[in-house]
């Protein structure tokens, strides 16, 4: 299978690529190193070692005989995008180039309307390249369980039926996000759907939950890390965690800790998208995975957490409720399905606190670099002080 990656330098991005290309496929992609240079940008840097794309992509080809058809562009540029398009005719495109961080889009208004015309633009041109260059071809895209918010009921995948004044209908379950960058996937999965009605696009819309993790199988056989963020604007809880154990700083846990999250490894992750590639969408269909492995609260992750670094170390990491920076419910039901991945085949590959122990290891190898990125740990991005920050 043809497969471009937009997004192919991106902590999931590349992982995919490795896979994708181990398991014999033609593997193309688009980035444009936005993610290292807003990093960058708010004081970071990944906590475990990247090489530049070139690099990691000549050690692909020593490792597995074949590399990423690169493309460097701006997937929120219509032209850069149906160019590598229309060159590398893609049977599949999955679509990881968006801005990824909620914190990032709290920032400000810049950064929020930064996020909201890089998200949206990016989903709009690739519906319309596909569309005029090969309507067969699959999109993969990668949205947020983060759309559906936390609501006091079960929460399907995408659709449920629904009796309202004596009349029945099957309908999108109601959105409710928690960040401007969870409602650009909301607004990309309503612009999907439209576009499978008007035109019959061939969609899968992935509701993941929260990745964690440093490894897979791939990463283990090349010794090619994945970028690993552990900031507050791009770091996310578990990962987080991990560094602070390894850090001897107490976990952050935000407010009371019974937010809860679906949450995923980056090696689940990735064999959950290899399976979606295999398994696409029959013509004309749009359909939505709600892309996690089980749900915790963030007071069960940092006890997980916890108790990983205690068995490794001897010595048990301190947690600290601290002032939540973030407008959401510390206390509420969780209940969503996800049914449609395991009826494709999906599996976790290992226990959480095996991933964890990973992390940690991985983490304490590079204890200096981690050192130097301490003092990002925390960077003030409070929901309810998001300024408008343009200057004049
Ligand atoms: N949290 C803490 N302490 C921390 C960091 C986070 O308590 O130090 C809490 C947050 O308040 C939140 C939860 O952990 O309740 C998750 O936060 P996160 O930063 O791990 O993840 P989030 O901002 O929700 O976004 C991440 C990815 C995003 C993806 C999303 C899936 O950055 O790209 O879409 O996870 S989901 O959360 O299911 O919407």
């Amino acid at each position: 299978m043809r497969v471009m990656i937009l997004g192919v330098d991106g902590y999931i991005g590349f992982p995919l690529a490795m896979r994708l290309i181990r398991d014999g496929n033609e593997v193309s992609g688009l980035d444009n190193f936005i993610t290292r240079k807003r990093v960058k940008r708010v004081g970071s840097d990944s906590a475990l070692p990247i090489k530049s794309f070139e690099k990691r992509n000549s050690a692909l080809s020593e490792k597995f005989g074949s590399k990423v058809d690169f493309y460097y562009g701006d997937a929120s540029n219509p032209l850069h995008l149906k160019k590598a398009i229309v060159a590398a005719k893609p049977d599949a495109v999955v679509h990881l180039a968006e801005q990824r961080s909620a914190p990032y889009s709290m920032l400000g208004l810049k950064e929020a309307s930064e996020t909201m015309s890089q998200n949206i633009m990016s989903t709009l041109n690739l519906i319309y390249a596909i569309k005029e260059v090969n309507k067969d071809a699959h999109i993969l895209k990668l949205g947020t369980m983060g759309e559906y918010g936390t609501p006091n009921i079960d929460i399907p995948e995408g659709f449920f039926d629904i009796e309202y004044k004596g009349r029945r209908d099957t309908l999108p379950f109601p959105k409710s996000a928690g960040s401007w960058y969870h409602w650009t996937k909301v607004h990309d999965s309503n612009n999907l759907m439209f576009a499978n009605k008007i035109w019959g696009l061939r969609i899968t819309d992935v509701m993941q939950g929260v990745v964690y993790g440093s490894r897979t199988r791939e990463i283990d056989n090349t010794g090619l890390y994945t970028r690993f963020d552990i900031d507050e604007v791009y770091g996310t809880a578990a990962n987080r965690f991990s560094a602070e154990a390894v850090l001897g700083m107490p976990m952050t846990v935000y407010g009371k800790g019974g937010q809860t999250r679906g949450f995923l490894s980056l090696n689940d992750s990735i064999n959950c998208l290899a399976l979606a590639l295999k398994n696409p969408p029959i013509n004309g269909e749009y359909r939505v995975f709600n892309q996690f492995d089980e749900h915790y609260s963030i007071n069960e992750v940092a006890s997980m957490v916890k108790a990983a670094y205690l068995e490794m170390t001897g010595t048990e990491p301190q947690v600290q409720h601290v002032d939540n920076p973030r407008v959401e419910k510390e206390e509420h039901y969780y209940n969503p399905e996800h049914e449609n991945l395991k009826k494709l085949g999906y599996v976790r590959m290992k226990p959480v606190s095996a991933e964890i122990k990973e992390v940690i290891a991985d983490l304490q190898k590079h204890r200096r670099t981690l050192e130097k990125l301490k003092d990002r740990i925390m960077y003030g991005v409070r929901w309810r002080d998001s300024k408008d920050n343009i200057n004049g």
